[in-house]
């Protein structure tokens, strides 16, 4: 039998050399990835931080002026990454007056929600795209788009992308427009919500129709949490919600994005539950807390108009809107249809 110092010897030799051979064994430590830190971003602070970024950055032309100018939102986690989540990064993109952000596509799927807008448009495919607020605008991967700011005010939106998924799925890509700085618009105004919005259209003709340039009114998104609330349709675990879909597949709004809009009725507490995929929410108007995690773990995300926050796949969340005469209305985007994809949802109530 051999000694447990012999054993301790030629276990180190191993390591050694399956170190060498690029091997190693399962019961060999690894580094292990911190999680996620529930957190509220301030909206007062983002909007300060990207006024001043208007001062400082150009867009656009020649030289070190940057192709988009965002600030971006950071888990303290996830510094190094840069990243808001390890799937999704969230960003506060302004465009001021006679700007035009140019025209690109990438194989990260990205989406605008508009916050601060009168007119500005986004194109996407040959067609233009106003931003009025609570606007929701697709950009598909590999779907061309520009922005441009025609108006004689600052146009501010949440940007969110699925880079981080797409980087960790070596998957990415990119290119630049290469006949000019912003692509021609071929399309009538309201085109693809006129063509996808009602009826069903034939979309023979089009490649990948998960993959649609679609766009959503906030008025419309308003309105029917408006009448659901009215009707009693409710969740007890998210208040009234709506699911974004697909308007040709009744899916996710993209494949790897899921967009929710959400009512928390004046007082109301909703219960607590859990669920694989991590949200990040943006404040359309009203105050309240967000309750994640349990017992002594728990933190108070406390948020008012425009802040957006983060709650952890798998955390406890419950919301609260602390008005007792003024509902609060919540935008918020998700992983979830990829984990759904990959029969990786699952959901846990108290
Ligand atoms: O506006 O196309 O926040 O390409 C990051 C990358 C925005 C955009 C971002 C982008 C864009």
């Amino acid at each position: 039998m051999a000694t447990k110092a012999e054993i301790d010897t030629r276990l180190e030799a191993l390591h050694v050399r399956m170190k060498e051979n690029s091997l190693a064994g399962h019961w060999q430590e690894r580094q292990r990835r911190p999680d996620l830190v529930p957190w509220v971003w301030e909206w007062a602070t983002i909007r300060e931080c990207l006024e001043e970024s208007g001062e400082v950055i150009k867009l656009g032309g020649v030289n070190d002026a940057a192709n988009r100018r965002t600030v971006q939102l950071i888990n303290p986690n996830l510094t190094e990454a840069k990243a808001t989540t390890r799937t999704l990064q969230m960003s506060v993109q302004l465009v001021k007056p006679g700007e035009v952000a140019e025209c690109h596509r990438h194989r990260a799927t990205a989406l605008r929600f508009a916050v601060e807008s009168t007119g500005t448009y986004t194109t996407v495919e040959g067609e233009r795209m106003v931003m009025e607020p609570g606007d929701l605008i697709l950009t598909p991967n590999w779907k061309w788009h520009d922005h441009t700011n025609n108006t004689d005010g600052p146009a501010v939106w949440l940007d969110v992308l699925d880079g981080h998924l797409v980087t960790h799925l070596d998957a990415t890509g990119r290119e630049n427009f290469s006949e000019g700085t912003t692509q021609p618009i071929t399309k009538p105004d309201g085109y693809s919500r006129k063509r996808f919005g009602a009826m069903r259209p034939d979309t023979s003709d089009i490649d990948d129709v998960a993959l649609l340039p679609y766009s959503y009114k906030w008025v419309d998104a308003k309105a029917t949490l408006e009448s659901m609330a009215e009707a009693g349709e409710a969740s007890d675990y998210d208040g009234v919600i709506l699911e974004y879909t697909n308007p040709v597949t009744g899916g996710p709004t993209m494949p790897t994005i899921g967009c929710w809009a959400q009512m928390l009725r004046p007082g109301e507490t909703t219960r607590a539950h859990r669920h694989t995929g991590s949200t990040i929410y943006h404040v359309v108007g009203g105050a309240g807390v967000t309750t994640v995690g349990r017992g002594s773990e728990a933190t108070e995300l406390t948020w008012g108009e425009h802040d957006c926050f983060f709650v952890p796949s798998w955390g406890w969340h419950e919301h609260r809107n602390t008005s007792k005469t003024e509902p609060a209305y919540i935008f918020s985007v998700t992983d979830r249809p990829v984990l759904q994809a990959l029969h990786l949802h699952r959901e846990e109530r108290a």
